[in-house]
Parts: C-alpha cells; sequence; structure tokens
C-alpha cells in the first residue's frame, strides 16, 4: 500500500451534525483556534494545502471532512476559545461539536490538541474532562513542539502530562513545521481508520 492518508482530499464541510453521512471509521481533530490543527493534519496528509492555516483565530467554524481510503475519514472541529465573537455563537459552537462527539457511532478516536509551550489551557481540560465524562476515546497531542526549548522538554512534557492528569508517556509530541513526532502520528491515524494491513 501506498503512504497511509497520502490520498487525503476534501470530502464535505457541514454546519450541524444532521448533514453528515455515515461512514466506516473516522477520527477527529479537536483544539483551541491556533493550535496548530489544520497544520497538523497537513502534515500528517502530506499536502500543505488540504486544511487552510490562518494566522487569525477562530476562523473555521464548520465541521470540515477528509476523506482517506474508502469510508474513512479525517474530521476538523472548528476551533474553541477564541475571545471575539457573540456568546451566541459560542453556543453554537459547543452544542454543534458536543453534538457531533456524542453523535458518531463510527468515531474511532478524538485528538484533543494543546500547544506544547502554552501547556493546557482551562479550556483544553474542561474538553478533556468532558471527553472522560462521556466516555470517549481520546490522545492528546503537544503541537509546535519546535518552541519548547530543548533544555525545558523533559519538564515541560512532565508538566503537561500533569495538569491533565496523565503520565508523560501518555501524549504525542508533535512540531508541523520540523515534522516531530508526525510519522508516529499518521501511523496511528492509519492503524484507527483500518488502513494498515
Ligand atoms: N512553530 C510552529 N508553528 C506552527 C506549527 N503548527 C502551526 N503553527 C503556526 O500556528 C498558527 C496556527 O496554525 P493553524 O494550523 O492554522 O491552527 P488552527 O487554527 O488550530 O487550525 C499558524 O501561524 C501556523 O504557522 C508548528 O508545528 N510549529
Ligand atoms: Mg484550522
Amino acid at each position: 500500500m501506498a503512504q497511509p492518508l497520502r490520498d487525503a482530499r476534501f470530502l464535505t464541510s457541514a454546519s450541524t451534525v444532521r448533514t453528515l453521512g455515515v461512514c466506516h471509521a473516522e477520527v477527529a481533530f479537536v483544539g483551541r483556534s491556533n493550535v496548530g490543527k489544520s497544520s497538523l493534519l497537513n502534515a500528517l496528509c502530506f499536502q500543505k494545502g488540504l486544511a487552510k492555516t490562518s494566522k487569525t483565530p477562530g476562523r473555521t467554524r464548520l465541521i470540515n471532512v477528509f476523506l482517506t481510503g474508502p469510508d474513512r475519514w479525517i474530521v476538523d472541529l472548528p476551533g474553541y476559545g477564541f475571545a471575539t465573537g457573540p456568546a451566541k455563537e459560542r453556543e453554537t459552537w459547543q452544542g454543534m461539536v458536543e453534538s457531533y462527539l456524542t453523535g458518531r457511532k463510527s468515531l474511532r478516536m478524538v485528538f484533543v490538541l494543546v500547544d506544547a509551550e502554552v501547556g493546557p489551557t482551562p479550556l483544553d481540560t474542561q474538553m478533556v474532562d468532558w471527553l472522560r465524562s462521556v466516555d470517549l476515546p481520546y490522545r492528546i497531542v503537544a503541537t509546535k513542539c519546535d518552541q519548547v526549548k530543548k533544555s525545558r522538554q523533559l519538564a515541560q512534557r512532565r508538566d503537561v502530562a500533569q495538569i491533565l492528569d496523565l503520565l508523560p508517556g501518555d501524549i504525542a509530541w508533535a512540531s508541523a513545521e520540523k515534522g516531530t513526532g508526525i510519522p508516529e502520528l499518521r501511523m496511528e491515524v492509519a492503524g484507527l481508520l483500518e488502513l494498515l494491513k
């Protein structure tokens, strides 16, 4: 088989979960706006322009679905925590993301992205606590790990894990920019989507 995820292409955008069809298996990516979600997806799929990256947080307010392999989806959820925008919009975000996350039987894993240097924010821990409370499988990815000073890396791994009540080894460290951790994460996603022989 060719490199997994290399064939990924945009399938659809949805503003409500109702309009999403069924698939065999899917994984979702969630995190604060600007945490590096689109960049990570692009790195995993070997395509710079697949998901749109942006310097302005909070621009993606839709569920973006990418297809990789037969009926296998990678789902880019809208980012949380944008400071601007009316409260109504935040409620809409929450309703949309929660109904997606609780409504998909084929959802194999929720990847929660946290900024490696900033560490988990209160909204990140809230998301993780909520995922635990509804018993959804999740995996933490610390993004932009190239931003963490070499001398701080070990301590930072320990601190990020501790805030989330996890062990350092539970967290995947990744840099879309430098490629750190990307092949491992790609294989993990491919395995979850049953794309590996
Ligand atoms: N240094 C560094 N910057 C990154 C990395 N990934 C993303 N960024 C930057 O972070 C910003 C937000 O990235 P984006 O992927 O659009 O975040 P999203 O809003 O979560 O989808 C952009 O300016 C990216 O260039 C990374 O691995 N390292
Ligand atoms: Mg994005």
